[in-house]
């Protein structure tokens, strides 16, 4: 008996028995209807977890105006997309924005249930699709932003990601094979050698790595965040080419997942946790089963050798004359002008393509040279900038308390105010990577951070207030490895002296002319 039907006749969580009572998918069949009879009347159980299957959320924070998590797989967006969505939330006012995500994806806001049927159709005839973004679904599969312009790229990896997404989603219509897995699940396919989508937080990611000469993948299994627990993925000891062989190893592990992944409780529903039960040797030789063939055991070394590069600023594409242009996006917020502007630089002054990141910003690919020094002085580029200061650069936000129901904390504004701030009183020999995260699901990756900020609450002066624990020593691109907590229970308002005595006492930041030190120094314990 497999786990699914272990679970369906011995102790199902809600959420098993919501998914064997209904599949998540079939709610498509009834958007219609629950266009004509409103959110209001429509079923707990839909309304709040199975519409979530077509990346439809109900937000409790803003009742009746939804979030659409979309699917960009590698973060690639046509000006063509870029408008459509900005024709989308444009008609929603001041309620209709956007959010690049840490999965280099894009979430609107303001949605109205009954838009949804048109807005489909939309989506579709722009080729987008939100099929399967939420609950227990593979999420958006990440890939450098650079994948096909970066002249230091091993593999470029776009076509690899599309068809692993379309095997996943039955090519963007739902494909009901995958969706009913024990959790969520997150891929990543690097083809770099900066490890710029943070392959080690992921339950899969393809590593690149020669074996015997030939270019293809290492593979790691089993990385993921959560409130409960926080791992870096493991060597499946397991070695692919750069071709189909990523889609037929991706489809096995997920089988083996699904079929066999653990069901009852699911704060132990992750891959890891059943990595954990077998042990790897089963686990892999389970995969094996399921791949039909011998796996190649790992090649000895991966090809991640550099540290992690951010794309914001002007950079040279391996095609001769072309340049990439990453934009600083403030925590990743957009509005409809902004999708508009971009549609028009990225045809104005490149291909039309544009790419996001896990940074949460916008990069404009095949810029001329000739064409450069007039897209810089363009009015969107003095608000998305190529050149931000330090703190702002490298700044990181979930959504927190603004939209999301789980949060302990604001986060996106309180970020960039005390970035800002914090900018203005130091000067930084380099930038220094904060993430914010409204809660311990750690959306806003708090653990990849030179400095991790996760939302708690806190008692100060007798009063229950907005506070952080603090996470340090993350470590990305080669050698990657997670930060630990080391500083808990910081009420916010203290937050600018702790982090200003942090980034002199760790960062080399120095005071500018006329601004003054903290008084004293903050402990903290790093491994
Ligand atoms: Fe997340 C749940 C937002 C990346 C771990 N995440 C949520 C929900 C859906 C909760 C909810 O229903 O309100 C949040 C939606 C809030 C909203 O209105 O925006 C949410 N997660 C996000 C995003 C938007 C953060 C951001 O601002 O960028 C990211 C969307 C990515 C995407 O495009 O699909 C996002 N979430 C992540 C990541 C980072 C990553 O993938 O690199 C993680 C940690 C990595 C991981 O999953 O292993 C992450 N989110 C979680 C968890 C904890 C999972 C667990 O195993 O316990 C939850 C809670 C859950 O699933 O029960 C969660
Ligand atoms: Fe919401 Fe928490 Fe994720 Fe932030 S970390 S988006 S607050 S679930």
């Amino acid at each position: 008996m497999d786990r699914t039907s272990e679970a369906a006749s011995t102790k199902l969580n809600k959420f098993e028995k919501l998914k064997a009572e209904k599949d998540g998918l079939l709610v498509r069949h009834d958007l219609a209807h629950f266009a004509k009879i409103g959110w209001e009347a429509v079923d707990e159980a839909d309304l709040t977890h199975r519409l979530k299957w077509l990346g439809i959320f109900f937000r409790p924070v803003t009742p009746g105006k939804f979030m659409l998590r979309l699917r960009l797989p590698h973060g690639v967006m046509t000006s063509y997309q870029s408008r459509t969505l900005a024709n989308i939330i444009q008609r929603y006012g001041e309620d209709g924005s956007a959010d690049i995500t840490t999965r280099q994806n894009l979430q609107l806001r303001g949605i109205l249930l009954e838009d949804i049927p048109d807005i489909f159709h939309q989506l579709e005839a722009a080729g987008l699709t939100s099929v399967q973004s939420g609950m227990d679904n593979v999420r958006n599969i990440t890939g450098s932003p650079v994948s096909g312009l970066d002249a230091d790229e091993l593999i470029d990896t776009r076509e690899l990601v599309q068809k692993v997404q379309d095997m996943i989603t039955g090519n963007g219509q739902g494909n009901p094979e995958f969706s009913n897995l024990p959790r969520k699940f997150n891929i990543a396919i690097e083809g770099g050698r900066d490890n710029s989508i943070h392959a080690e937080i992921n339950d899969i990611a393809f590593v690149p790595a020669f074996k015997d000469g030939v270019l293809g993948f290492n593979v790691l299994v089993g990385g993921f965040f959560s409130a409960r627990r926080c791992e870096a993925a493991i060597p499946l000891n397991a070695w692919v080419p750069a071709d189909d062989s990523v889609v037929a190893l991706s489809r096995a592990i997920l089988e083996v997942y699904r079929d066999n992944g653990p069901r009852v409780n699911r704060q132990k529903a992750r891959l890891m946790w059943l990595i954990d039960e077998w042990g790897l040797d089963r686990f892999r030789a389970e995969v094996e089963s399921a791949y039909g063939q011998p796996l190649t055991p790992a090649a000895e070394k991966d090809e991640m050798d550099w540290d992690k590069r951010d794309h914001i600023g002007v950079y040279a594409q391996k095609q001769a004359g072309l340049n990439y242009v990453g934009l600083h996006v403030p925590v990743g917020r957009l509005w409809a002008e902004d999708f508009y502007e971009l549609a028009r630089l990225a045809e104005v002054y490149g291909n039309g393509e544009l790419r996001l990141t896990v940074e949460q910003n916008v990069i404009i690919p095949n810029v001329p040279d000739d064409r450069l020094p007039v897209l810089l002085e363009e009015p969107l580029l003095q608000k998305f900038s190529t050149d931000p200061s330090p703190l702002m650069r490298a700044l990181v936000s979930c959504t927190g308390a603004q939209f999301c129901n789980f949060a302990l904390v604001e986060t996106k504004q309180r970020a960039q105010v005390l970035a800002k701030a914090l900018d203005a009183e130091l000067t930084l020999p380099q930038p220094v990577r904060i993430h914010w995260t409204g809660c311990p699901n750690s959306c806003g990756q708090p653990q990849v951070a030179d400095i991790g900020l996760m939302g708690t609450k806190v008692r100060k002066d007798g009063k229950t207030v907005e506070g952080v624990d603090i996470f340090m020593g993350g470590k990305v691109g080669k050698d990657a490895h997670l930060g630990e907590k080391v500083m808990q229970g910081i009420p916010c308002d203290d937050l600018p002296d702790v982090l200003k005595t942090l980034l002199i006492e760790h960062f080399q930041a120095q005071p500018r002319s006329g601004g003054e030190a903290p008084g004293s120094s903050v402990s903290v314990t790093m491994e």
